[in-house]
């Protein structure tokens, strides 16, 4: 394994804490991924990936600097990666999934605050995630309480530009943020020192449709009926790393593990016995290393075959229309790709409710699991008005709330294991 200390000292980063994170990972990714059986081949790129998660993909974001290129940290799938892109840079998501964050965020924001924002400024702070030391700047964004107030923070330490999200969607909504995509552009402009031509945001949304797609790809074979060719587990990974891997690479990736996926829905080689009781997982996003939920449902006698949040669907459905060749236009059918996607930020949000009901006829699940971590107010609220629309279709769900501690773990075994039987 190659020693990246030299690249963390040169980052800023601390680390002898740093060390302490770095001690218990492989551990913790053992338990949970390791231990599964018949995994796909294709995942062996993932599982490198987390082998060396602060370490390869750093190193070459850094490489990407020494060429003039910046690097954008982003909290949020409203950001369009592809103005970065289009102007030379890369796009890294920087949300905190680890309860080690977490004590180092609450001595900047209050305790009761979600524990992603919490552990995303304290991986900020404390310097010990190499992503957040390597960002040139912060994009954050307006969506809830929390971390528009973290920005503030944030912003006093690393520059951080804003973009006002719109909180409805009427079409006054989406020409705001088309205005807000063509202000951030000109921000990118700024950084990077590039001019932003048509052909360049063209070629951009090219590629960010065919990372899109690759995504889809893979989702699509966890449709299939009656045969499970890839735990929720790994799905969830790949998803969690294209977050921050090169869009090209993460495509072709995925495009790989979709092509093995199909193979063994051919073949009939499912992962889980038949059987199996499929779950759909609905909720606030599952930022890495978080995959405590997923790992008690895979130990409880099902599998989750679809997630509908922000480390899922959200992040690939919808394309960006690739007809339009003028800057003006191209920013137009940015916005209303991204206005499509239905976070809880938004009021009224009935096309969540209505996606929750379609993928769970789609992936034929036999539950849903609606969980938000704890102190998330807008998925809270929303969740009597998911379960009453399952209720109405005859689809059985479960309403829980967690946080990254594994404090509660017992007892969420618990009640998923309950659930499971019962369906
Ligand atoms: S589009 S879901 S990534 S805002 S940080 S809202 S968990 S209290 S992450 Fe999100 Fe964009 Fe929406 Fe998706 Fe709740 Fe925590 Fe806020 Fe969160």
């Amino acid at each position: 394994m190659t020693d990246y200390r030299q690249m963390w000292t040169d980052l800023d980063m601390d680390l002898e804490t740093h060390d302490q994170l770095c001690a218990v990972l492989p551990a913790a990714f053992g338990d949970t991924y390791l231990s599964q059986e018949n995994r796909p081949e294709n995942m062996a790129f993932y599982d490198f990936v987390v082998s060396e998660i602060h370490g390869v993909r750093p190193a070459e974001l850094i490489e990407l600097q020494s060429q003039g290129g910046k690097v954008f940290g982003t909290f949020c799938v409203f950001v369009p990666d592809e103005v970065v892109v289009a102007c030379g840079g890369a796009v890294t998501g920087l949300c905190g999934g680890s309860q080690f964050w977490v004590p180092e965020g609450e001595k900047v924001l209050p305790s009761d605050l979600c524990p992603l924002v919490k552990a995303s400024l304290g991986a900020h702070f404390g310097k010990t995630c190499p992503y957040f030391s390597v960002a040139d700047m912060y994009v954050g964004e307006t969506t809830c309480d929390g971390k528009k107030k973290a920005y503030e923070i944030l912003g006093a330490d690393k520059r951080t530009y804003v973009m006002d999200m719109p909180q409805m969607k009427r079409p006054k909504d989406i020409e705001k943020w088309t205005g807000e995509i063509a202000e951030f552009a000109r921000e990118v402009e700024d950084v990077t020192g590039r001019a932003l031509t048509p052909e360049a945001l063209g070629a951009a949304i090219g590629l960010i449709n065919e990372k899109r797609r690759a995504l889809a790809r893979v989702f699509e074979a966890r449709k299939a009926e009656g045969c499970i060719p890839i735990s929720g587990k790994d799905a969830l990974l790949m998803i969690q790393i294209a977050f921050f891997d090169d869009p090209a690479r993460c495509a072709e990736m995925a495009n790989k593990l979709a092509d093995e996926l199909e193979q063994r829905i051919a073949d009939g080689v499912s992962v889980f016995p038949a059987g199996t009781k499929r779950i759909l997982v609905t909720g606030t996003p599952l930022a890495i290393p978080n995959w405590k939920l997923h790992h008690i449902i895979e130990t409880s006698g099902a599998a989750v075959v679809c997630e509908e949040m922000c480390t899922g669907t959200r992040y690939f459905e919808n394309l960006v229309d690739e007809s339009a060749d003028t800057l003006e236009d191209q920013f137009q059918a940015l916005s209303e790709r991204y206005m499509k996607n239905n976070c809880a930020c938004f009021t009224p949000n009935p096309g969540r409710i209505a996606d929750v009901v379609r993928m769970a006829r789609e992936y034929h699940v036999d539950g849903v699991i609606d969980a938000n971590l704890k102190f998330c107010t807008l998925y809270d609220v929303e969740k009597p008005s998911l379960a009453a629309a399952l209720e109405a279709e005859g689809i059985p769900c479960l309403a829980l709330e967690t946080d990254y501690t594994d404090n509660d773990a017992e007892q969420l075994r618990t009640r998923v294991g309950a659930f499971v039987e019962m369906l």
